[in-house]
């Protein structure tokens, strides 16, 4: 029989899920989405995992919304919504606003910005925007739960949080990876379409992958070498490795003329000799030892740490442990080692610069420090609920799901339900939104155009793309959304014309550019206008023009414009990446100090744990799954088909011990409260040691997804305790978590 269902191309577009930037190919066929990866993709050369191939279901997803909606009735549970037009729901929103405002004042105004605000350019310029206007220190995001502290060890190290070095994945001959499942996650904090087929290269071509982790994942399958590692310990044995190589002679490499500390970094480790660091971490001296000569004998390493490292106490230490390592190695900045990406909306840098501050303010209830100028979301329960002038009374949240993502989520729903005002700008009806006076719906992911600012920074390769809106939109462009809200809460009332704070936002990049390109705001402006481009990618457009590769607004008529780059819907590679040091650094002198003063002060409490007793109970520790995406994609049906997800893993000595059946329930209680799981059995996980994934649960009353809700799992973040915190990042522990398990 023939085939005579025609497949069309619809287009091509960078998958926006997840950090690896794979390139997909859209299509249509029989009135169906069909989407494969793009295989004349530069970077990622086809590969796609099943969750890119969703994003056509995503984007149909019924349950979506396309209007904005305002909520009738005080109870989640019961309340009907109205659907409304744009005029309307920004009314309402200005109305309620208004009155917040005129009782309490900006000091009671709150944002959190969840994780698709970093998948989407729109966002990520006008996002500060409304951050600005809305003129509170009442700042929270996701970051605060995941990678705050790689930004404040950036920040100390190099004086610029957005200073990330990433594992030279391709040439490195010696991965050291640590609190990172890139076979399921796609790579955090290092984009690298093809995660996993650029680790088996590395192993085949005979190169070193040791992965740390409490749990043999697939990613340590891949590896040489597994290390189950005590949850919460990863700064100790990165110390204990750092401590190791300072007995010896260290060779820093190119960057060895712009770093100090060395001596004082030496004296402050003796405590962390490989005896007492196996003690605490569960792992050999012997092999701690010999990680540390492998490590700086190695023709070239790095040491890659990520999720599992950074949500513990210790976090920051962690993220800085890690770059001390590939420092003192001297593969900090040289080809195989930890290199900076060079994206194309970049800047070369000028090696100096402000510096970096932390600890500015703090919050009021409990006087946690502020962290690149935003507070603990581990806080933000107690920031509402507390009374008490500066009591937080209304909030926005921006493409975040706190309600499940974040620690303690029963206080922070009630803390939900407890506002005056909450707006959420999301396009879906889910645990958070649920909680909204007024939820204002972005278009679907087919319905935006994409470039990718934040993670073309942290690539592998240094590479860009730009792809147009495939389908068109149904109401308000994000950027849109975002730039009318500013309005609203800076007092322009709720029907300001967005387009003329976009055009204020494209002047004052323009008049940056002009103090370089020497042409005149005019001229640049006419080069950047194109029929039917968005502000966000004129922002865009100015971005690569004055980056490493652009043109220059006429200087180099050979260099990257965005009709440039979007004239190559494939991507365009820009090569490996190269050493960027000290050009890149912004510490006032120019320097690297490896010890600074604020990691010094932190260290003595690591020193002081790596002394105590250790406490050998049963800890909890997160995980993530291949076919789901933090608590949104839960709602596609293909994703969640199957094999519940959402089970307990338990190691046989502990389910023995403990009385606990393979898929039985069993409930399981922490200091911050307890919820039942299914049990799974398996001796993949440490002894000691149970997991348990989050963003599930959802089927709480009043949400409106249709798929999640029928679907198996619990809440993790139940367990999760506001009460500890990272200090100098204000992150939360979402790891190693005390807990009890007892069979139901
Ligand atoms: N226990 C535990 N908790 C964790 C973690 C963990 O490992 N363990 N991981 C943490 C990490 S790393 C992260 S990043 C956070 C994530 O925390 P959040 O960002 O709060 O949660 P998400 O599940 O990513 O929710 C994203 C929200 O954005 C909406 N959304 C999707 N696309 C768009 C869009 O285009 N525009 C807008 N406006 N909204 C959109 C979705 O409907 C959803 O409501 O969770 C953290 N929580
Ligand atoms: N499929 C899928 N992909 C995703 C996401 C998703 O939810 N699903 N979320 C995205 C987001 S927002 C992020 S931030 C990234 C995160 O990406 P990754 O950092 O790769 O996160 P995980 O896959 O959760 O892997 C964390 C690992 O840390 C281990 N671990 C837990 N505690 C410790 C510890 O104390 N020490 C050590 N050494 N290991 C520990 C866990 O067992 C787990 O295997 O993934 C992104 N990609
Ligand atoms: S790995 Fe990430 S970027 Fe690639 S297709 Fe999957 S979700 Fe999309
Ligand atoms: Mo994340």
């Amino acid at each position: 029989m023939t085939d005579t269902i025609e497949t069309e191309l619809v287009g091509y577009r960078t998958c926006s899920l997840c950090e690896a930037m794979c390139g997909l190919e859209i299509n249509r066929r029989d009135g169906q989405w069909l989407i494969r990866g793009d295989r004349q993709d530069p970077f990622s050369k086809g590969f796609v995992c099943p969750k890119g191939t969703t994003l056509g279901a995503v984007h149909d997803d019924p349950d979506r919304l396309t209007a904005p909606l305002i909520r009738v009735g005080d109870d989640p549970a019961t309340a009907t919504w109205r659907e409304v037009t744009w005029d309307e729901a920004f009314a309402e929103i200005d109305d309620r606003f208004q009155a917040v405002l005129e009782r309490h004042g900006r000091d009671a105004l709150a944002i959190y910005a969840g994780n698709p605000n970093v998948h989407s350019h729109e966002n990520g310029l006008f996002l500060p925007g409304l951050i600005r206007a809305l003129g509170s220190r009442n700042i929270f995001s996701a970051s605060t739960v995941d990678q705050m502290p790689k930004h404040v060890s950036s920040g100390l190290l190099f004086g610029d949080p957005g200073a990330i070095p990433v594992p030279d994945l391709d040439r490195t001959d010696f991965l050291l990876m640590l609190g990172a499942n890139p076979l399921e996650s796609n790579g955090s904090l290092c984009t690298a379409a093809d995660f996993p087929g650029r680790l088996e290269a590395l192993v085949a071509r005979g190169g070193r992958l040791v992965v740390v982790d409490p749990r043999r994942t697939k990613t340590a399958d891949v590896g040489t070498e597994h290390l189950s590692i005590r949850p919460g310990t990863d700064a100790h044995l990165l110390l204990g490795i750092a401590h190791q190589l300072l007995l010896g002679g260290v060779d820093l490499g190119s960057i060895a003329d712009v770093v100090d500390g060395v001596d004082r970094l030496r004296d402050v480790l003796a405590p962390f000799d490989a005896e007492s660091v196996s003690a605490i971490t569960g792992i050999d001296a012997e092999r701690i030892r010999s990680l540390a000569v492998d490590l700086a004998a190695a023709p070239t390493a790095a040491v890659y740490a990520r999720i599992g490292s950074h949500t513990t106490t210790f976090g920051t230490l962690a993220s800085w442990a890690t770059d001390v390592v590939n420092i003192l190695t001297g593969n900090l900045d040289r080809p195989g080692g930890a290199m900076f990406s060079l994206p194309a909306h970049g800047t070369r840098g000028e090696g100096q610069g402000r510096g970096f501050q932390l600890g500015r303010w703090a919050s009021r209830v409990r006087g946690l420090a502020e962290a690149r100028s935003e507070l603990p979301v581990a806080a933000l329960a107690e920031e509402i609920l507390t009374p008490g002038a500066g009591q937080i009374r209304a909030l926005f949240t921006v493409a975040g799901n706190p309600a499940l993502s974040c620690p303690d989520s029963e206080r922070l729903d009630a803390a939900l339900g407890d506002l005056e005002l909450l707006v959420s700008v999301d396009p879906w009806l889910n645990e958070t939104t649920r909680h909204a006076h007024v939820i204002l719906p972005p278009p679907g992911p087919l319905a935006r155009s994409h470039y990718d600012l934040a993670f073309s920074g942290l690539a592998v390769r240094n590479n860009t793309k730009w792809t147009p809106a495939l389908v068109p939109a149904e109401g308000m462009a994000e950027w849109a959304i975002l730039a009318r809200l500013a309005a609203l809460v800076a007092g322009a009332g709720p029907a300001a014309d967005p387009g003329l704070l976009a055009d204020a936002a494209i002047n004052d990049r323009l008049e940056r550019s002009a103090r370089t390109t020497g042409r005149s705001v005019d001229e640049m402006r006419s080069a950047i206008e194109e029929p039917g481009r968005s502000p966000a990618d004129q922002l865009v457009d100015i971005l690569i023009r004055s980056g490493p590769y652009g043109e220059g607004f006429g200087a180099d008529p050979a260099g990257l414009t965005l009709d440039k780059v979007a004239a190559e819907p494939h991507g365009i590679d820009l090569g490996p990446l190269e050493p960027r040091l000290p050009l890149a650094l912004k510490t006032t002198d120019g320097r690297i100090d490896l010890l600074p003063a604020p990691l010094a002060q932190d260290l003595v409490r690591l020193t002081d744990h790596l002394q105590e007793p250790i406490d050998d109970g049963l800890v909890l520790v997160g995980r993530r799954h291949l076919r789901s995406n933090n608590s949104w994609m839960h709602n596609v049906r293909v994703l969640v088909k199957g094999r519940p997800r959402c089970t307990l893993l338990v190691h046989p000595d502990d389910a023995e011990r403990l009385g606990l059946d393979d898929g039985k329930p069993a409930q399981v209680r922490s200091q911050a409260g307890e919820v039942q799981a299914t049990v799974e059995i398996t001796d993949r996980i440490r002894p000691g040691v149970v997991s348990l994934p989050h963003g599930w649960g959802h089927d709480v009353d009043g949400v409106r997804l249709s798929v999640a809700a029928a679907t198996d799992g619990v809440n993790a973040n139940v367990l999760t305790d506001p009460g500890p915190i990272d200090p100098l990042s204000g992150n939360a522990q979402l790891n190693a978590i005390p807990v009890e398990v007892v069979a139901v």
